[in-house]
């Protein structure tokens, strides 16, 4: 099949809340079922690409069918170019601003359509994009919410699952006391040898978050995430220069050029962009881009299956951010060994849905 022409047809969007194994309490909400919209991309040739998205609130969900229904108006007959079609849709929403469900509904779109040139071309995407199908360091994130130090530790040890040397701590309990305590209990259950990333998920203001960074410096926290509002990047900056530990942000960057204002104004060591978020594949490559001419580390926010190859490509890449939430409706979910993970051997970015598990988990 060649891959330059393809056409859509059709898009079909449909939601599901999905099983999570363990639940989920951020400083910022609690999640206990993984609110997804999948995403079908028909083409006239009959392949068909595929994209999820993640909506931590599942108000988002049917709002979002729509926009993308809406949205095929504006791609309907065109040819499977992403960068031409992120390009057009971008353009045709300028007067009203993309961010939330309009650019989600982009970045659905966008992925779909890589996926759909990958299986067109038969190749995985990292191999389409130039790279190597390489294993790509992870850490586990899907679990270790608020929870107190006791169960937090205890959940801390099952983490190591599948290898995993690189675990997510969620912070922002009431005092800065028990911050350290759950901090402390997690090191003391997994000793030294593993990574342990932390998350404020934006719940602290700026005095405060560098009060409880500068007690937290001794405490070998890998990073420090969201101290403070995502978007205040003053803020965040004054929070990375005044603590050892390096600060991680990124998964609230709505384009490219929130990565571009967030690295000029040095406002965290670290970046995390969200392929979702961002806008779609296309946006996190032009973001690695970025990472790479500033020299920044670039990880990846949830998204797993599709972020493996985008990590795999990125000339500065760090970590992959490892959750199972989509593993419910996914024929074969993406496989971590010695805790990295597995790029697979399959063409575009790998997913397939289990029609059977989607039809019981519909909305
Ligand atoms: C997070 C984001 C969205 C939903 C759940 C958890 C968290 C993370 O900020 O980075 O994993
Ligand atoms: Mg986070």
């Amino acid at each position: 099949m060649n891959a330059g022409h393809l056409h859509i047809r059709d898009l079909r969007a449909r939601a599901v809340m999905a099983p999570m194994r363990r639940r989920l309490a951020t400083a910022s909400g609690t999640i206990t079922r993984a609110p997804l919209v999948l995403v079908d991309l028909e083409t006239e040739e009959g392949i068909t690409g595929i994209s999820y998205l993640f909506s931590p609130n599942p108000a988002a969900l049917i709002p979002t069918i729509e926009m993308l229904d809406n949205m095929l108006s504006l791609i309907e007959g065109a040819r499977v170019a992403p960068r031409a079609i992120e390009q057009h849709l971008q353009q045709r929403f300028l007067l009203l601003s993309g961010t939330g469900i309009v650019t989600m509904a982009i970045a659905a779109i966008d992925m779909a359509c890589w996926d759909a040139l990958g299986k067109a071309a038969g190749l995985p995407l990292v191999t389409l994009w130039g790279g190597e199908a390489k294993p790509i360091p992870a850490y586990n994130s899907t679990g270790l919410g608020l929870m107190g130090a006791e169960a937090t530790a205890a959940e801390a040890i099952e983490l190591q699952e599948f290898g995993f040397s690189a675990i997510k701590l969620r912070l922002g309990y009431p005092t800065l006391a028990e911050d350290l305590r759950v901090a402390r209990a997690v090191r003391e259950a997994v000793g030294d040898d593993v990574l342990v990333m932390s998350d404020y998920n934006q719940c602290l203001d700026v005095p405060e978050a560098i009060r409880r960074g500068h007690a937290l410096d001794g405490e070998g926290l890998y990073w420090i995430e969201e101290p403070v509002r995502a978007d205040d990047y003053a803020g965040n900056a004054a929070v990375a220069q005044a603590l050892k530990t390096s600060v991680q942000i990124g998964e609230n960057f709505w384009s490219a050029n929130d990565v571009q204002k967030a690295i000029a104004a040095r406002a965290s060591d670290l970046i995390m962009p969200d392929v979702m978020k961002i806008g779609g594949a296309t946006a996190w490559l032009r973001a690695a881009a970025l990472a790479q001419a500033s020299g920044v580390p670039i990880s990846s926010h949830l998204f797993p299956e599709m972020s493996a190859h985008l990590l795999a490509v990125a000339p500065t890449a760090h970590y992959l951010e490892y959750v199972d939430w989509a593993n419910p409706v996914l024929q074969e979910p993406l496989a971590i060994e010695n805790g990295e993970a597995i790029i697979p051997d399959r063409p575009g970015h790998g997913m397939a849905w289990n029609e059977d598990a989607v039809a019981k988990l519909l909305l």
